[in-house]
């Protein structure tokens, strides 16, 4: 069968599972919060990567149905952690541009929250700097919206795009998240390290928080570290995770 119609059908089989990876806040050590990633477990192929189903998700429509199970489900779980006793952690949910430019998005967050009992200021909306940028005044509303619900909002795969200061002024956002290709080569490359620093200065010049993503050894986390970075993720604390995996290794921690 053809991509679509698979997938279709694992969407109504209930076959695309939400892993989990952790954030962490650079100062402290602790785990902040983790980025739900989705995962599609075919019968035959075994796990299938995002990066292959996304695009034809986006292709066909139905990213957005997908979006919906992957931020309700999202949502019930963080509440679910709590109530098992793990610390309150914030949600990260990626979003396509699909669903940003839907008009019933605010809606269909608000029921998201409503439907969980998680509140708004835990969850984080994700967009990619791409999305922001092509996309920018269909954005706009609907991010306004958003943030009258309270929700935070993080820039995905910051510095791949073009983004305008003026656009992060105006979008009031709460965190830039710093993509691998300029941490992959931290404290080496001495431009990833310039262009990383930048980054930071310019986010807390705007009252930005910034997350490292991809940080992978001790050193590049003692450079984040001393430039001053708030938050971080990557394979040096954990790859993501299955839901009981997770909470395996939040306990497994203190
Ligand atoms: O988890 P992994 O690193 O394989 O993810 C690959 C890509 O798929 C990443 O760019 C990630 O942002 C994207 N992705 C993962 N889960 C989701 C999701 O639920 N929605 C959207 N739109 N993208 C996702
Ligand atoms: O684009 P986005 O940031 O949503 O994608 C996250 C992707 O990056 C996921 O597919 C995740 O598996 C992957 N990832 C997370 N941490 C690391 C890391 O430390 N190293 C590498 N190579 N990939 C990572
Ligand atoms: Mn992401
Ligand atoms: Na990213």
């Amino acid at each position: 069968l053809e991509t679509e119609t698979r997938l279709r059908r694992a969407l109504e089989l209930g076959h695309l599972e939400v892993f989990y990876q952790p954030q962490l806040d650079v100062a402290t050590g602790s785990i902040i919060g983790v980025e739900a990633l989705v995962r599609w477990r075919d019968p035959e192929e075994g796990l299938i990567s995002p990066a292959r189903f996304i695009p034809v998700a986006e292709e066909t429509g139905l990213i957005n149905r997908l979006g919906q199970q992957v931020l309700e489900r999202a949502c019930r779980q963080a509440v679910a952690w709590e109530q098992a006793g793990l610390p309150a952690l914030d949600m990260a949910v990626n979003l396509s541009a699909h669903q940003i430019i839907d008009p019933q998005m605010t809606s269909r967050v608000r029921r998201a929250l409503h439907e969980s009992g998680l509140s708004a200021e835990r969850l984080v909306l994700e967009i990619t700097e791409s999305t922001l940028m092509t996309q920018a005044e269909d954005v706009l509303g609907t991010l306004e919206e958003l943030k009258q619900l309270g929700v935070q909002v993080a820039i995905d795969d910051f510095g791949t795009g073009y983004s305008s200061l003026a656009y992060l002024k105006r979008f009031a956002i709460d965190w830039l998240k710093v993509d691998r290709c300029f941490i992959q080569d931290l404290p080496a490359d001495k431009s990833d390290a310039e262009l990383t620093q930048t980054i930071i200065n310019l986010a807390h010049n705007l009252g930005i928080q910034v997350l490292a993503e991809g940080v992978e050894t001790r050193e590049q986390l003692d450079f984040l570290a001393r430039l001053g970075c708030d938050s971080w993720q990557g394979f040096l604390c954990s790859r993501p995770l299955p839901p009981e995996e997770l909470a395996e290794h939040l306990n497994n921690r203190d």
